[in-house]
């Protein structure tokens, strides 16, 4: 493994001499200090070499320099002297807990080196110090030695005889020394009730703890309370013993999880299904942490996990039928709509009983695509939604397994996006449990090309989450680890990792050849036996299973697996129901599809919410505002008394009514409390009292939803996946992801492409998740201009040339068949119906909105609330009201869409061709208003028509809305393009050419 040739390179490195061990140990620099000293020098390149004195992974230490020093100076280094001799040292009182094995030094007596009770001599002091370094040593560099890998092919071949004998044959202890008693320091367990040990024995416990099957990686935590629990669940005598019941459920769950692989690769061996063969303990160890979780209080459990062992998990961890499963590969019709998806990609949700807790759980693979790890942030999403609605605050009842394979977990950018979601107060999930698949290759590639860091969990450390390297031929060290694993998550609420270091048996799918690139490894990998027999052979020669009964238990399951395939040949058609992985119970049931909820609200409620909104706290005189947001609050109150509304007021006149409702609504992205261009300000702060808020809009009414707004993380990926996932689980929830500036959404492409675009398609599962992109050209330069809206419209799913038939219910129908709807709004009040019209809808489709910056304080744009009112609507087109009045005058109609229609209006009315220029706003882009398209062009019979627009022309919204006009005009009438010309950038940088270019298409437009 990779790890094991850091290790080695660094104990050989000059830099290593330097370090505590030596001079701690009096160590020559012998190259035979193998595996302790091995573990102890690669200090280097773990960070805690550079961190400061006293955080968690060395305070212990420092702790226990302290306390020698006190009793000897001259026994510590003079590093060590001199920095406890300037008082900069302060021991803390609750630093090291102290046991109750603890005794102090002088109750030894250590083979007359020291008389019981009278000081110690500074050589037992020496060696006692040396023990602490020793096995510190191993608590932090064992897992760089330890056996994980069941290849045996990367483990480090260290120089010279490595028997524990010669090691430590090198230190200032000799064989001789073995039998010295040495007392145990506060941060070993190893002892159990002993204060002391032999350091054979010690030495004994310690490696069996941290370098035989388990490598635990934690020392870098920086809570000395997580450390000793961590280690308290690995050094204990006896934490691996498992009596005969636990062994035998385990063997019998190995069976299945091996059997299912070996059933598939029997009735389609020409499938690729991406077996879990090298790994197959991942299914006991999925259900392992599921059953502890469920018995400390978990309920629900939510996972994501890529291609491999995927099938084997839904069998046998989820336990979906098996006849479902099977079908899948029949190559059958689809009994449902939409496009469906590969066996291997698709979710799924169960309720079941489970056996071993007795207790009801629901389970959900969420489905994802191809892309790896993107769907990590979408199960968390969707987990801390859960939470949330069942008011699990401290994630006790619902708890998300994120599985990853060794190559993307390292790889992949967004996990670390999503490890950094993890703390955070509204983003995390109160823990999630990472286990690594870790086959020891991606696809062809071996670890040493596809990673630079030791480990290919190491993205882990950045939040502190402990590591659990363990060899997944050993099922009882799995089990361990898995055990501790789930309690660690149930104590501590925060993530860890479990690295099951396996390999894989067959190419990267069935069909591949292995040989071509790993030729030696592969050969290892055919001489070696399958874990299940390994485990089998140990049990039969322990004596606590038979034979017999080994082969009885794998019979059992291939009978299973037997009924269940010629059930599945009964099939005609597959569901994509069955596969469904966030069920909307109640949700569509009884609803007419097509009828939509009026958006239009009572005109006293507008202004309940105007006047709140523009509201200092209850307790002003006690809150100190901003002098400048205290003008904003005016400004407001003047508009409510107006019965006007800006764009932040329209917003929140649809974020109160809906909470009215009982709508909860989410708005997360960078910087929305305050909005990126400080026009939202939903949280005011107490200008002298830190963290001392206000949001008006969750005090809007005493019986109302919850509003929940929260600046995110600076990531788009994991949080737009995030959101995603959180909309998923609820349909009576708005929730909302502004991105910064539209543009820096494309960093979540993949979120956008395979999940928001496709996701009712591939999956049958809708979402209503509203993303806002600030967009437009206002000569802000390539960037902060473009939310690329040609992209989203290119993936809109309406047929161009497709007219569809005219009736009352033609704007609700488009929107029911289309995968999501494009809008571009130029009023407050049309902002505020299509946001409400989200909730009204009997459905639920994403929505990608176009929003403004400089529009945000335009003197024009402002909505009366007679357009919010009873009434009113969205409106898909907005009518030239003026021009509308005789349109025989009219000798041009100009279509846009968006903040442009200002500065086209402007023109006219400085050119004075109101009569003769008619302006029509597009305000849902897609899906197409062709109805109303046609409907303004038969207004203007003679008129000429064009689209104008000020994105290039290769952009913006002409490519997809010109054939469309023309389906509209049923090709009777042309309509042209004015706007810039094509363009490899989305604006210039040079404020002068902008300008240039915008007077151009301007005039262009408003001409006859
Ligand atoms: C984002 C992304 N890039 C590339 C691929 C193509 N691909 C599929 S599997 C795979 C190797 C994955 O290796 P690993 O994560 O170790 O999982 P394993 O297949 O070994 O279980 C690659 C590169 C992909 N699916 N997604
Ligand atoms: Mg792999």
């Amino acid at each position: 493994m990779h790890r094991a040739h850091t290790a080695f390179s660094l104990a050989l490195s000059p830099m290593a001499h330097k370090n505590f061990a030596t001079w701690l140990l009096k160590s020559n620099t012998s190259k035979q200090m193998a595996k302790v000293t091995a573990a102890a020098a690669v200090r280097t390149y773990n960070s805690a070499a550079a961190e400061p004195f006293a955080n968690g992974s060395t305070a212990s230490y420092v702790e226990e320099m302290y306390n020698a020093w006190l009793r000897d100076p001259t026994s510590v280094h003079t590093s060590w002297d001199a920095y406890f001799r300037s008082n900069s040292y302060v021991s803390p009182p609750n630093l090291a807990p102290v046991q109750a094995n603890t005794l102090p030094l002088t109750a030894f007596n250590f083979g007359g080196a020291a008389v019981s009770g009278a000081a110690p001599d500074s050589k037992t002091i020496d060696d006692h110090l040396a023990v602490q370094a020793i096995i510190r040593s191993y608590q932090i560099r064992g897992h760089n030695i330890a056996h994980l890998d069941p290849l045996e092919i990367n483990t480090p071949e260290l120089p010279g005889n490595s028997s524990t004998k010669s090691i430590y044959a090198n230190f200032s202890f000799g064989e001789q020394d073995m039998e010295r008693q040495f007392k145990l320091p506060s941060t070993t367990f190893i002892g159990g009730d002993e204060a002391s040990l032999p350091l054979k024995e010690i030495l004994n416990r310690l490696e069996n703890v941290y370098c035989n099957k388990i490598g635990v990686e934690f020392m870098f935590i920086n809570s000395l309370e997580q450390c000793n629990w961590i280690r308290k669940r690995f050094e204990t005598p006896g934490v691996l013993n498992f009596s005969p019941e636990e062994k035998r459920l385990i063997l019998a769950r190995l069976t299945r999880a091996t059997g299912f692989e070996a059933f598939l690769a029997k009735k389609y061996s020409s499938e690729k299904r991406f077996g879990l063969e090298g790994c197959e303990i991942m299914i006991p160890a999925l259900k392992e942490i599921i059953d502890v979780s469920t018995e400390l209080g978990v309920e629900s459990v939510i996972m994501g996990m890529p291609h491999r062992g995927r099938l084997n998990t839904l069998a046998n961890v989820c336990r979906k039928p098996l006849n479902q499963i099977f079908t899948q590969f029949a190559g059958l019709e689809a009994a449902d709509d939409g496009s469906g998806d590969v066996k291997y990609h698709l979710g799924t949700y169960i309720e079941r009983l489970n056996r071993v807790t007795n207790k009801n759980i629901r389970l959900a693979v969420v489905a994802n695509p191809s892309h790896l790890e993107a769907v990590d942030p979408v199960v968390q999403g969707k987990t801390r939604a859960e939470q949330f609605y069942r008011g699990d605050q401290e994630g006790k009842k619902v708890m998300s397994i994120l599985i990853h394979g060794d190559a993307a977990f390292c790889g992949q950018g967004v996990v670390y996006e999503t490890m950094h979601l993890s703390d955070l107060p509204d983003y995390t999930t109160h823990g999630t449990i990472h286990v690594v698949a870790n086959n020891q290759i991606g696809f062809t590639t071996d670890p040493r090309f596809s990673r630079s860091s030791p480990y290919c969990t190491d993205v882990a450390r950045v939040v502190n989450a402990p590591i659990f390297h363990v060899n997944a031929d050993d099922p009882e060290a799995v089990m361990h680890v898995c055990k501790v694993a789930a309690e660690w998550r149930a104590t501590f609420h925060k993530d860890c990792v479990i690295d099951l270091v396996g390999y894989r048996r067959n190419g990267h799918n069935e069909i591949d050849e292995p040989m071509f690139t790993q030729p030696l490894m592969y050969q290892k990998i055919r001489k070696h036996k399958n874990c299940l027999d390994l485990y089998a052979d140990k049990l039969i020669a322990e004596g606590t299973v038979t034979g017999e009964e080994v082969k009885s238990v794998a019979a059992k399951y291939e009978n299973i697996c037997e009924e269940a395939f010629a059930l599945a040949k009964t099939e005609t058609h597959v569901k994509y129901k069955d596969w469904l992985d966030s069920p909307w119970s109640g949700f569509f049931e009884g609803k007419d599809p097509l009828k939509v909820a009026p958006t239009g609200v009572k005109e006293e409620t507008l202004i309940h919410i105007g006047n709140r909104f523009s509201s200092p706290p209850p307790n002003a005189a006690e809150f100190v505002i901003h002098k400048g947001l205290l003008r904003v609050l005016a400004a407001r109150k003047a508009m409510v008394d107006e019965k006007i509304a800006d764009w932040a007021l329209g917003e929140a006149m649809a974020f109160g009514s809906l909470l009215k409702e009982g709508i909860h609504v989410r708005l997360s992205g960078q910087d929305v409390e305050r909005g990126t261009f400080s026009h939202r300000h939903h949280v005011l702060h107490h200008q002298l009292v830190d963290k001392a808020t206000y949001n008006s809009l969750q005090h809007m009414y005493p019986d109302q939803a919850p509003y929940s707004v929260s600046n995110s993380s600076l990531s788009e990926y994991a949080v737009l996946g995030f959101e995603h996932g959180y909309s998923m689980t609820n349909p009576n929830a708005l929730v909302l992801w502004e991105a910064q500036f539209g543009d820096f959404s494309n960093t979540a492409q993949s979120i956008i492409d395979q999940f928001i675009s496709s996701g009712q398609s591939k999956w049958v599962r809708q979402s209503g998740l509203v993303m806002l992109l600030p967009h437009g050209m206002e000569g802000m330069g390539p960037e902060h201009s473009s939310c690329r809206v040609e992209r989203f419209l290119q993936m809109s799913s309406d047929d161009p040339d497709y007219f569809p038939p005219e009736s009352d219910e033609f704007g609700t129908r488009q929107l029911h068949d289309i995968n999501w709807i494009v809008a571009n709004c130029t009023t407050p009040a049309n902002y505020y119906h299509i946001l409400r019209r989200q909730i009204a809808l009997p459905f639920r489709k994403p929505l990608i909105l176009c929003t403004p910056k400089s529009l945000l304080r335009h003197p024009e744009a402002k909505s009366p609330f007679s357009e919010m009112s009873e009434g009113s609507e969205f409106q898909r087109i907005i009518p030239d009201r003026v021009a509308g009045e005789n349109p025989s005058n009219v000798k041009k109609v100009v279509f846009c869409t968006g903040r442009v229609y200002y500065d086209l209006t402007k023109t006219r009315a400085d050119k004075k061709l109101e009569n003769e220029v008619a302006i029509v706003r597009v305000e849902q882009i897609s899906p197409f208003p062709f109805d109303l398209v046609k409907e303004q062009a038969n207004l203007y019979k003679n008129a000429e028509l064009v689209w104008a627009q000020e994105e290039h022309k290769n952009q913006g919204c002409w490519t997809y809305v010109q054939p469309r006009f023309l389906t509209a005009l049923n090709h009777s009438r042309d309509v042209s393009y004015v706007g810039r010309a094509c363009g490899a950038s989305t604006a210039t940088g040079s404020k002068a050419q902008h300008i240039r270019e915008l007077n151009a298409l301007l005039n262009d437009a408003i001409s006859t």
